[in-house]
């Protein structure tokens, strides 16, 4: 990992995960890449290599890469669960033809690439408890097509092309520092900042709602835990499970209200409810704590009060 290019640089994971590699392996060696101007912190960029691409426009991307000599990609442009059934075509076009562009350019420059899958490459017909590594995968979203689509073309990519390429199912991501958007879990970070606000929080999922969830400092570490392990202990090339916490939506509300005991959360399902429902409430991340050692930190609690305290 000498020059690392960050696609989706202003998401809620790229710029996190900027600042973790821009510590770790010098400003100057990281290069973001997102379809949107950079965020501006005051007078000042975050970053200090910045480029406006869509990743759907493979020369443009062919260009970036050859300009910074980019040897690593962390592949991270794309649309998500709620904001894909709003927008399936573009979700389409966006998720798959983003990541084949990224999977023809490490084939042809020989770059490693890390691209995140999800729990929603599962469906109505996975077990949802402890979802196994190997089970049903029958999405009904658009994402979670591309999800199931984009595991099996990075497996491709490894087995005909030897492309290095490792993949992660993230589950619902809780951050401070960038809000997430256009995600089903995404409810799960409202709250934390309404909470704050307005001490009150309309939730768009029913109380009874477990989803499995994991706080951002979790998220970036087993990131970079899957990069850097040896090739041989990556033994699977589609997408390893992932997992640190699960709880329903009424038992964060109540872990905030320890808290800020003021606190009152409603619930409002609307058509988020559909897609939460169709996906597993707990992952059995088993293959990847044996494979390449992955443990988490943060329980709910302790993520919880992190998160207050950062936000506050
Ligand atoms: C979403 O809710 O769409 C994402 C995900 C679970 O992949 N956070």
């Amino acid at each position: 990992m000498n020059n690392i290019l960050i696609t989706g640089g202003n998401g809620q994971i790229g710029s996190e995960l900027y600042t973790v590699l821009s510590e770790r392996y010098g400003i100057g060696n990281i290069v973001s890449l997102d379809i949107q101007p950079p965020r501006m912190f005051g007078s000042r960029r975050e970053v200090e290599h910045y480029e406006i691409v869509d990743v759907t426009d493979y020369k443009a991307l062919r260009n970036t890469i050859k300009k910074y000599q980019i040897d690593t990609v962390f592949h991270l442009a794309s649309l998500l669960s709620a904001t894909g059934e709003l927008k399936p075509d573009l979700a389409w076009n966006v998720n798959m033809n983003g990541l084949k562009n990224v999977l023809d350019l490490a084939r042809d420059y020989q770059l490693q690439v890390f691209w995140p899958s999800s729990i929603a490459a599962f469906g109505p017909h996975s077990p949802q408890i402890n979802t196994p590594q190997f089970t049903v995968l029958d999405p009904n979203t658009m994402y979670g097509v591309t999800k199931v689509a984009g595991e099996l073309l990075c497996n491709y990519y490894f087995e005909k092309y030897n492309v290095d390429v490792r993949s992660l199912r993230y589950p619902g991501l809780i951050s401070y520092k960038t809000p997430p958007g256009g995600g089903t879990t995404d409810y799960a970070v409202e709250i934390f900042y309404e909470a704050i606000k307005h001490k009150k929080y309309n939730c768009f999922v029913s109380a009874e709602t477990r989803l499995p969830m994991m706080y951002m400092p979790d998220a970036i570490k087993a990131t970079l835990d899957i990069m850097h392990a040896p090739a041989e202990q990556i033994k699977i090339r589609t997408s390893y499970n992932l997992a640190a916490i699960s709880f329903s939506a009424e038992e964060l509300a109540n872990e905030i209200k320890k808290h800020i005991p003021e606190f009152e959360c409603t619930y409002e399902p609307d058509f988020h409810q559909a897609i939460a429902d169709s996906w597993p409430k707990s992952i059995d991340d088993s293959r990847a704590r044996e494979d390449w050692g992955w443990s988490h930190e943060y329980d709910l609690a302790a993520m919880t009060a992190d998160m207050l305290e950062k936000l506050a």
